[in-house]
């Protein structure tokens, strides 16, 4: 059983752990000023212009769990938002989903033009790995390092994020069975969020039980991710959720809601999330902030 932190530890706590990521994020663009002026404006927008830093909280949660020193985190919570920056643009842009809207202000496309959005979203990736590369105390962990980098690498790439897009894209229009739409889920978002869980474990001593218990609960609740957002798309209204809520109808996709209505989509959510959530009873109070920031996935308004 977790002893759960009170409302207001919570709150402050991811408080604590969003102003570190955003003042890290500040620092890398900052550092951007040999960038092309329109190049960096694009990048700025996508990056500093709002976001709930879901990816970074996972990482300093699952840091917190694994006892790590958080400025060894700082450049891996930046890496994966900036990585998940590059991956809102290009997933807006008019071949990909074609939104109008994101954060509530227009997309990185729409502010910019397409061909600045292509180029922020691939200067962003590149951003990511180099901000990981050149920290100067992860170099004082060399093998955690190299198995970081492969892990953001698999879970962004063709195997994983960019793969779950082409199988997304190909499934439009089409009606597809639950194992499919969990396999293009997982990969599309999942990994990434899996990923953010279990870079910070490279840099850990723990041990091979509770580390494979923290990647059974990273595949799930990267997929009550999805979910969720897959329910908020069905249910609420743009200005709630700041992004298109038609955008799924209009690319005729398939979501958990199309497949299972939106309380066999609620259900599924709530099945799965016991199920990641078991994995961290096991881990005992240290998880407790893991498990608030679970909650928080399972049940956000936005
Ligand atoms: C290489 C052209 C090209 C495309 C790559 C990057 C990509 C295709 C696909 C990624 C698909 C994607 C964007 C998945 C995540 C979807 C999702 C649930 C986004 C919302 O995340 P939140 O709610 O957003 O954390 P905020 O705004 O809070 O940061």
């Amino acid at each position: 059983m977790i002893s759960r932190p009170t409302e207001q530890t919570f709150t402050e706590k991811l408080e604590h752990y969003r102003a570190r990521v955003n003042s890290k994020l500040n620092l890398i663009m900052k550092d951007c000023s040999n960038v092309p002026q329109p190049l960096r404006e694009a990048m700025e927008y996508s990056v500093l212009g709002g976001g709930k830093r879901i990816r970074p909280l996972l990482v300093y949660a699952s840091g917190e769990a694994l006892g790590l020193d958080e400025n060894l985190l700082d450049p891996i919570a930046a890496a994966v938002e900036l990585i998940h920056a590059y991956s809102l643009i290009h997933d807006d842009l008019p071949s990909m989903d074609n939104d109008d809207i994101r954060r509530g202000r227009p997309t990185t496309h729409r502010a910019f033009n397409e061909a600045t959005a292509i180029l922020a979203g691939d200067s962003l990736q590149a951003l990511a790995f180099s901000v990981i590369t050149q920290d100067p105390l992860l170099a004082t962990h060399p093998k955690a390092l190299v198995q970081i980098i492969s892990r953001l690498a698999l879970a962004i790439g063709p195997s994983g994020m960019v793969g779950g897009q082409m199988l997304d894209i190909e499934a439009e229009g089409t009606k597809i069975d639950e194992i499919t739409l969990e396999n293009i889920h997982r990969r599309k978002t999942g990994e990434l969020i899996r990923a953010s869980i279990m870079m910070p474990c490279e840099l850990s001593t723990e041990s091979v039980a509770d580390i494979t218990r923290l990647d059974k609960f990273g595949r799930d609740i990267g997929l009550v991710f999805q979910i969720r957002d897959d329910l908020l798309e069905a249910k609420e209204d743009t200005e709630t959720i700041g992004k298109n809520t038609d955008s799924d109808r209009r690319n005729k996709k398939s979501t958990y809601p199309s497949l299972f209505g939106i309380d066999g989509a609620e259900r599924r959510a709530t099945k799965i999330c016991d199920r990641a959530m078991e994995n961290l009873a096991e881990l005992g109070s240290r998880a407790a902030i893991l498990q608030r920031v679970s909650d928080y996935i399972l049940n956000r308004s936005n």
